[in-house]
């Protein structure tokens, strides 16, 4: 690699290279330098935006040189790099982050104490970036975080959605959607308008022989749009790594707007074609496991694969290696199917335009690329219309037909007669219109498929994939259990419960090695300990309570259970059993005399979570939360028995602050449908327990902390289908319990019944496809089990201690760990040995 500056020059450079602040008098000055001049202000008018846009001004300098030198370094060692393709990335807020990775909070802390500010107001100035749904965004930002503190030489690649995932509003109990327009003033990005990549749709391919007889077919796109590159800075913890997350902004190709047309006067049309190119990058679709099908989208998909693939192999090329190495110098991981196109854009850069011949250019395709499975909800599994790709992407699709055929002309000769089964594994649906499976493409052309939770992995093995284990054989499918990054969900969520482990297991090394939480459990009777392990709790409820009563106005009793369901609201999801389930608590509460009644534990059922703004029977969840907090929450009978309550805008920086508070968080998806869930490893390592299904990662956190630490319930994956199927041929008789509660909604005593008459119809009329009545009797026998071990605090808190000493396992260090060896082969960069210029 080549310097830019020649050696004369040089000289210069390394006198005036800058250090970053190293003290607090360094971190105050550059706060204060950045105020005056990068934001033009004083100390005449400097308010808490101001500080807080200031001093991330002065982290961001801070990352940066450590970002360049990371750079250098992964390119000097040209080892193999890890791209994470993924169309979200659910970040949540930088700064802190930043901070803590870096380790200078307590500096800063001081610092702005010095200049007037309380850091935690500062913090919370910040705006989220919202850039994905829920888990499967979440776990590439956890990802992120892991890669950097494990030293991996990785880079993310994503969208910059200039609006992200939408604001929540409640208004008179409905959600209403505002937009969350997030980029007004962002300094974790750089942009890089010198990194840029022009990008076609439409058009028409032709085809030619060329000098050697060989016929190249050559796409011609009818619309560019030009993709330009903003980077964000991604710290390890405790190490200087500083990776890279690389997000494609479109603009218009011609630059501001077509001058030939503004010139000819035709301004309106000059400026919607820079409109249109625009909108490619403007939104997020607002949809957690499912599948809409719409152009713009598709559009959104190659957009940003094609741009990370040329800036991929515009890297690769520099190192002159010949083209069979780039296995050896690429791993990519598709997150979900989004990026599949991806494996079909790489199949055509290596024919169309380097010259290779198919079945050298496919082995190459097959062995970078590994595709990761998140769901097998039958709607959330992407498919394309065979017209809609036709037209905007017309060489890809002519590309998906041949990787087809091959791919058919194998399964023909392996399996020799069996239509069925070509039929079956077809990548082209034959259906009217003809659609592409998008999951099968991206297995076919990966040489690896992972599931994210053991029993996730072993049903899409045994269901929707196994026809492809037949096939490829097993070997090709793994499982690679979900973690959560341990800096975000406990040292800067929960500081407090950081620090008393931290004094327990020997400082902080269990932020780097979380199953040095085992030590924990030589204190589990430490009187001393368990004491303040008890008041961190509270001090965490306490401090929800605020929030709820600022922003509720409901007052909520810290010492009650504060049982929570935060997550994307989903039928499959079941916050309509957790609602019904309230609804059974107060009314037999109601039923008691005031001396049974004062015995009871007192509860708070929390809930939070978005509704995709399409999602009907979604909608009439959160309204019917909603309408039975009005009516509990005011019922003077009832009292701090029970308060029901829904907090608007769930997000990262909210689940922060929740998830810290929680005693019981509900995990309660029908057995088979939550591929992992990865806030109930949050909850747990907070210090709270889970009632759960046998489900997604639930069943892996039991096998770690033992049955005797989890509320477990409900049927299990395997006996769902006879459910289901008894349920068709009417043998359906509705839980009795249930069949009250619903008369009571129709009864009118939380408004208007018709407002929830399709969430009461599709248990008892529409076959209950997710179960709610099968499991409605066995979940609330569950909270009463609950309600007897919370009212035993000693035990509750025992209990509490040996989970969190358990969840070493749930570090997405270890996840990225197993990537790494069993789906990447990449390894760690030495960070000791800089090589520098
Ligand atoms: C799965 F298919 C999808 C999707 O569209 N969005 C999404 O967030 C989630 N997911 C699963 O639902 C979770 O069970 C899982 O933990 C998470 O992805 C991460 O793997």
């Amino acid at each position: 690699v080549e310097a830019s500056i020649p050696e004369p020059q040089r000289e210069a450079w390394t006198k005036h290279q800058v250090g970053g602040f190293k003290d607090k008098d360094g971190f105050e000055s550059e706060v204060v330098r950045h105020v005056e001049t990068t934001l033009a202000r004083s100390l005449y008018n400097c308010d808490e935006a101001a500080a807080y846009s200031a001093t991330a001004l002065a982290f961001r300098d801070r990352l940066i040189l450590e970002w360049n030198r990371t750079q250098q370094r992964q390119t000097f060692s040209d080892s193999k790099r890890v791209y994470y393709l993924s169309l979200e990335f659910l970040m949540g807020r930088a700064l802190d982050n930043a901070m803590l990775n870096v380790g200078q909070k307590d500096l800063a802390k001081d610092g702005l104490s010095d200049l007037g500010f309380r850091i935690e107001d500062v913090i919370q100035q910040e705006h989220d970036a919202a850039l994905g749904n829920g888990g499967l965004g979440r776990l590439a930002a956890c990802f992120l975080d892991s890669l950097a503190s494990l030293n991996y030489p990785a880079w993310g690649y994503g969208l910059r959605y200039r609006y992200g995932i939408f604001k929540q509003e409640i208004i008179d109990g409905y959600q209403v959607e505002v937009p969350d327009y997030w980029l007004d003033f962002n300094p974790w990005e750089f942009p890089r308008h010198d990194v840029t990549v022009d990008i076609q749709f439409y058009g028409k391919v032709s085809r030619e022989t060329n000098e050697k007889g060989k016929a190249i077919s050559q796409w011609e796109g009818g619309e560019t749009v030009k993709a330009v590159a903003y980077d964000v800075p991604i710290p390890g913890y405790a190490t200087p790594t500083t990776n890279n997350l690389r997000l494609w902004s479109s603009k218009a190709a011609s630059g501001e707007f077509d001058f030939q047309k503004f010139n000819s006067g035709d301004y309106e049309s000059s400026v919607a074609d820079q409109q249109r190119a625009e909108t490619i990058s403007a939104v997020l679709y607002p949809n957690d496991n499912l599948d809409r099908g719409k152009e713009l989208r598709l559009k959104q998909q190659y957009f940003w694969v094609a741009a990370s693939l040329y800036d991929i192999v515009r890297r690769f090329k520099k190192t002159r290696r010949a083209w069979k190495e780039f296995p050896d110098q690429v791993a990519i991981q598709l997150n979900d199917t989004h990026p599949t196109l991806a494996i079909v854009e790489l199949q055509r850069i290596l024919i169309d335009l380097e010259g290779l011949e198919w079945d050298e250019a496919w082995n190459i395709v097959v062995n970078t690329f590994g595709y990761t499975n998140h769901t097998v909800l039958p709607e959330a599994l992407e498919k394309w219309s065979v017209p809609l790709i036709e037209n905007l992407l017309p060489r890809h699709l002519q590309i998906i037909y041949d990787i087809n055929l091959y791919f058919l002309q194998t399964v023909e000769r392996q399996f020799p007669g069996d239509s069925d089964l070509l039929r079956d594994v077809s990548i082209v649906e034959e259906s009217e219109p003809k659609m592409i499976r998008m999951a099968y493409l991206a297995i076919v052309g990966s040489h690896k498929v992972n599931g994210v939770a053991e029993l996730h992995s072993e049903l899409i093995r045994t269901t929707i994939f196994k026809d492809f284990v037949r096939i490829f054989g097993p070997d090709k499918f793994t499982n690679v259990t979900n973690g959560i990054t341990p800096r975000r969900w406990l040292h800067q969520a929960n500081p407090r419960l950081s620090e008393l482990i931290a004094s327990k297991t020997g400082g902080h090394g269990f932020l780097k090695d979380l199953t040095d939480l085992n030590k924990l459990e030589l204190y589990v009777d430490d009187k001393e300990f368990r004491k303040e392990w008890a008041e961190i709790k509270y001090a965490n409820k306490v401090r929800l309570a605020k929030h709820i009563k600022a922003t509720t106005g409901v007052t909520v009793n810290p010492a009650a259970l504060f049982d929570v369901q935060v997550k994307r609201i989903h039928e499959y999801k079941r916050q309509q059993m957790n609602i019904f389930g309230a609804i059974h608590r107060y009314l037999e509460l109601k039923a008691m005399s005031p001396e049974q009644r004062q015995k009871q534990m007192r509860r708070v059922s929390i809930f939070g979570g978005k509704a995709a703004p399409g999602y009907w029977m979604a909608k009439q969840i959160i309204h019917l939360i909603n309408s039975v907090g009005a009516v509990v929450n005011n019922d003077t009978d009832i009292g701090d028995l029970l308060k029901v309550v829904f907090l608007e805008d769930y997000n990262v920086s909210k689940a922060e602050m929740i998830i810290p508070a929680s005693d019981i968080s509900e995990h309660i998806s029908t057995a088979g449908t939550e591929a992992s869930g990865t806030s109930n490893m949050k909850f747990v390592l907070n210090g709270g327990l889970i009632i759960g299904t046998c489900d997604g990662a639930n069943i892996e956190i039991t096998r770690e902390v033992s049955q005797d630490n989890i509320f477990l319930f409900g049927h299990l994956s395997e006996q769902v289908d006879d459910l289901r199927y008894a349920h068709q041929s009417g043998e359906h008789v509705v839980d009795p319990k249930l069949v009250r509660v619903f008369e009571e909604i129709e009864k009118g005593t939380f408004g208007n019944p018709k407002d929830f008459s399709d969430l009461i119809a599709a248990v008892r009329d529409h076959g209950d496809y997710y179960l709610v009545s099968d499991d409605f009797s066995s979940y609330v026998d569950s909270h009463t089990a609950v309600d007897e071990a919370y009212r035993d605090q000693e035990g509750w808190i025992t209990k509490c201690i040996t989970s969190v000493s358990r969840m070493g396992f749930f570090s997405s260090d270890r996840c990225i760990n197993e990537y790494a060896e069993g789906i990447w082969n990449v390894e760690p960069l030495n960070t000791t040995q800089d090589k520098t210029v």
